[in-house]
């Protein structure tokens, strides 16, 4: 079996992430660490809050908090609720670490000792009202790329192109909105990425098997205008990795940090020390350094599509830039934008469904379907309450719950809540379970494949056909003359239930686990062989029915809903 480590980007530490942004990382990263691991693969699968820059100081200073003491709760916010989505991570880091710190500041040494680190004497963007200097988020304006008006000096959220501060039109700061700004001398370095370029372009060039929305976003940074650029890699903040080169200090460089791109996905390496230092694992260097065994390791990434410049270019370029035998990406699982009943997701203006809101209003299980059989993976996608409603009164409740209380309460009430054992399967029963061979490998197949739409429907159409035989067969009514054959289309589809809970396991982990614990059998086993999994549960079998799986959604709750998250939330 492989060894699969799995990554998913790590989320600012300001505020809670809307369901789209966990559409777009961290639950596609789950739904494939739960599968890979069901089926037996050596899994590493980490996550983090990414702590540093400005979105971290600006947002400690709207709290009135000391930013370390604004990191740490919110940290502690953040990692209550992905447990409360079920999000198995390994480890859940956090990018303020000691380890992300030290190794910063040793790839920051490596890469000067390289010669692709420049020592830039710069003007920047100085607010006199303010008193300070104004990196990336400090400054909003219009977007020279796209006129998008609301850009901010970091990047265009319109159009995903990397900005820096002094390329905005119009700017002012978005501490106190002054537009009186000037620009002032300041030393920065620079990650000399145009150096790298061939060798990141080879490189890209060689993954011709991503998704064309990775490779795409790479190419056009790599090739259009003026191709790929240095990268400014410090900033005039209090708040960050001080910048050093390696142990030692950098001369000129006191009081900067270490710019918050430049640590954050340096955390994914730092987080498997982390994951080592609190007890979980003994050796982080056989997922991440080439010498020592990580060449066996496939490293899969997820992410949104803004967040793809920085881990196919400059993320790449740190790794490959350093020299040292680090492991890099083999595959990058990128998602376009869920957006929100006719227009986007906002945190700004509370618009949308906010993932602590949601799981106080439903169980994580209704969302993770939803959410991941509705992924934004070829186009953006859009979340509706009314498309919300249906489809998870239809999958959840009318396919797969009603089977699973239809066919366990129809046994108990005529053979008893044990699996019976007169009849013989016939040619329908034989043909459900051919069918279900087919379309189990075709589940495997779109899983390997991380297509995550394409899994769902599978799974759906699996659910259904166990339906569709129920319906058929209605054994209920060939009980009446044919009590035998009745039993044997009962302890088939008592069988489907283990069947269905292990396959929507990764989707539907919580639902899974009830349905497994009402048939009695603490794990099923990944479904290699369907004939045989669906055989797991003998005649004779005790089972207990299991608790109602899916409550429907009512009209009233999708209006209440619909009304309460439609933008009246205080910004995070
Ligand atoms: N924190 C962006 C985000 O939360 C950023 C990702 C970092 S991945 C290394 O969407
Ligand atoms: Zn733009």
């Amino acid at each position: 079996m492989t060894r699969h480590l799995i990554t998913s980007a790590i989320p600012y530490i300001n505020g809670i992430k809307h369901l789209g942004n966990l559409v777009g990382s961290q639950l596609p990263a789950d739904l494939y660490a739960r599968y890979l691991r069901a089926r037996g693969n050596e899994v590493l699968f980490l996550c983090a809050t990414d702590e540093h820059g400005t979105p971290a100081e600006l947002a400690a200073a709207k709290a009135g908090k000391p930013v370390e003491e604004y990191c740490a709760e919110m940290y502690a916010v953040q990692k209550e609720i992905a447990e409360g989505f079920g999000l198995s991570f390994d480890h859940f880091g956090r990018s303020s670490s000691e380890q992300n710190k030290r190794l910063t500041q040793h790839f920051a040494g490596a890469l000067a000792n390289e010669g692709l680190i420049e020592e830039v004497d710069q003007s920047q963007i100085y607010s006199e009202t303010d008193g300070r200097f104004l990196p990336d988020r400090y400054v909003e304006g219009t977007c020279p790329n796209c006129g998008f008006e609301d850009a901010r000096g970091d990047q265009c959220d319109n159009c995903t192109k990397q900005l820096d501060p002094e390329d905005l039109i119009n700017p002012r700061s978005t501490v106190s909105g002054a537009t009186d700004l000037e620009m002032r001398e300041t030393k920065h370095l620079f990650l000399k990425q145009s150096k790298m370029k061939d060798r990141l372009n080879d490189w890209i060039e060689s993954k011709t098997d991503w998704p064309v929305l990775t490779t795409s976003i790479a190419k056009k940074w790599l090739h259009d205008g003026d191709g790929l650029q240095d990268r400014g890699i410090t900033r005039d903040l209090k708040w960050g990795v001080p910048v050093k080169r390696g142990d030692d200090p950098w001369p000129g460089m006191e009081g900067k940090v270490f710019y918050v791109w430049f640590d954050a996905p340096i955390e994914y390496i730092a987080c498997a020390q982390e994951w080592v230092d609190a007890g979980k694992g003994d050796n982080w260097e056989r997922w991440w350094r080439t010498d020592k065994g990580a060449d066996d390791v496939r490293y899969t990434q997820f992410m949104g599509k803004d967040n793809v410049p920085f881990h196919t270019l400059s993320f790449p370029a740190t790794i490959m830039g350093s020299n040292e035998p680090w492991k890099l990406v083999d595959y990058i699982k990128s998602f376009n934008y869920l957006n929100y009943d006719g227009g986007q997701f906002s945190t700004s203006r509370g618009r949308g469904v906010f993932m602590d809101q949601a799981l106080e209003i439903l169980p994580a299980d209704y969302w993770r379907w939803w959410l991941l059989s509705h992924a934004p993976e070829t186009s953006d996608a859009e979340f509706t309450w009314e498309t919300f409603q249906t489809d998870v009164n239809k999958d959840l409740a009318d396919v797969l719950g009603n089977f699973v209380s239809r066919i366990t309460k129809f046994c108990r009430s005529k053979f008893g809540e044990a699996v019976p054992n007169a009849g013989e399967y016939g040619p329908d029963e034989h043909a459900l379970i051919a069918d279900l061979t087919e379309r189990v490998a075709r589940y495997n197949a779109q899983m390997d494949a991380m297509e995550v739409r394409k899994s769902a429907a599978e799974l759906r159409a699996i659910w259904a056909a166990g339906n569709e035989y129920l319906q058929a067969q209605a054994p209920w009514t060939t009980f009446k003359t044919d009590p035998d054959r009745a039993a044997a289309q009962t302890r088939l589809a008592l069988n489907l239930i283990p069947l269905y809970a292990t396959l929507a396991a990764p989707f539907i982990p919580d639902a899974a686990e009830k349905m497994l614990a009402g048939m009695k059998i603490a794990d099923a086993g990944w479904p290699d062989d369907v004939p045989a999994a669906v055989a797991q549960l003998p005649a004779g079998h005790v089972f207990e029915v299991p608790e109602v799986l899916f409550a429907k959604i009512t009209d009233e709750q999708r209006e209440e809903w619909a009304e309460r998250f439609a933008g009246k939330r205080d910004a995070a």
